[in-house]
């Protein structure tokens, strides 16, 4: 059965996240069937996509599926890591993509919606960035979406804390674009892609990519990389970090003890 519901209409492409029993998890058949569709939407010209869940949705998505996530001793957010491909598809899609936001967005997914290039939610949406509550030691490309999208000390908060946003502050934030009653965002969105599949499809494609490219620019040696991925390794090397992972497969509060 497919994760996913896709369809067509006038360019505009929509992709419905449609995993319930497991909250939209971003499980690399999810992810796969994801990337699929953007593959196929790009062989047929479609010039705007919507990245959603189904109507009324509690979650938008819960994040990494936890139970893919490797065991100790592993980089769990490589750069072959599912959720790592997916971010680099709807980024590197040669159109906009517009995340259509109902229910709560968990840890990665606040990074695939993030990646979005426009995202409109309805009021009762929350954002929690959550790797300190699972013990993950978040990777150098998540951490640049924030600090490209967020003032230093809210990116601070929002890590340190795991404590969802909600839709208000987002908007505040310049997180997201619009906020829709969930009874008007689904016109809202659509008519908001009917703008952009009129444009010019090389200009606005082009543009997408001269943004992608400048906001990535860092300039980074190899011993900060290096140094980096060292203070990742002592994290995903740790004990709380398989019992990040234990207590949620547990469904018990996680007890880190900083080892
Ligand atoms: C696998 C799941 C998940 C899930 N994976 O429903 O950003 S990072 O670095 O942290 C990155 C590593 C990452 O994204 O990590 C994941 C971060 N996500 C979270 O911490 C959210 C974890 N999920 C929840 O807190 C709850 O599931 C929410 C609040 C999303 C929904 O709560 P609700 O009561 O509606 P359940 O918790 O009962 O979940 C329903 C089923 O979905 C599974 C969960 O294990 C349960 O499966 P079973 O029915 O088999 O028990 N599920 C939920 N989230 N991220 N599986």
């Amino acid at each position: 059965m497919s994760l996913i519901i896709t369809e067509t209409q006038d360019a505009i492409g929509t992709i419905v996240m449609n995993h319930i029993a497991k909250r939209n998890a971003l499980s690399e058949a999810l992810i796969n069937e994801i990337t699929v569709t953007l593959d196929a939407f790009r062989e047929q010209g479609i010039r705007a996509v919507v990245l959603r869940a189904p109507t009324g949705a509690k979650v938008w998505s819960a994040g990494h599926d936890i139970s893919e996530l490797p065991n100790r001793g592993r980089d769990p957010l490589s750069w072959n890591d599912p959720l790592r491909v997916l971010i680099r598809a709807i980024q590197e899609y040669p159109a906009p993509i517009i995340a259509l936001i109902e229910g709560g967005v968990w840890g990665g997914g606040c990074e695939v919606a993030m990646a979005c290039d426009i995202l409109v939610a309805t009021p009762e949406a929350t954002f929690a960035i959550t790797p300190a509550k699972l013990g993950v030691p978040y990777n150098l490309g998540g951490v640049l979406t924030l600090m490209n999208m967020i003032p230093l000390p809210v990116a601070k908060e929002m890590l340190f804390t795991a404590q969802p946003i909600p839709t208000t502050q987002a908007q505040n934030l310049g997180i997201i674009n619009h906020i829709k009653a969930p009874e008007d965002i689904e016109t809202f969105v659509y008519d908001l892609a009917a703008h952009i599949v009129a444009n010019s499809p090389l200009s606005v494609s082009v543009m997408k990519e001269e943004l992608r490219l400048l906001s990535s620019a860092r300039a980074i040696t190899p011993e900060l990389f290096e140094r980096i991925q060292g203070l990742r390794r002592i994290v995903y090397d740790s004990h709380d970090y398989e019992e990040g992972l234990s207590a949620f497969r547990e469904k018990r509060k996680p007890r880190f003890e900083g080892r």
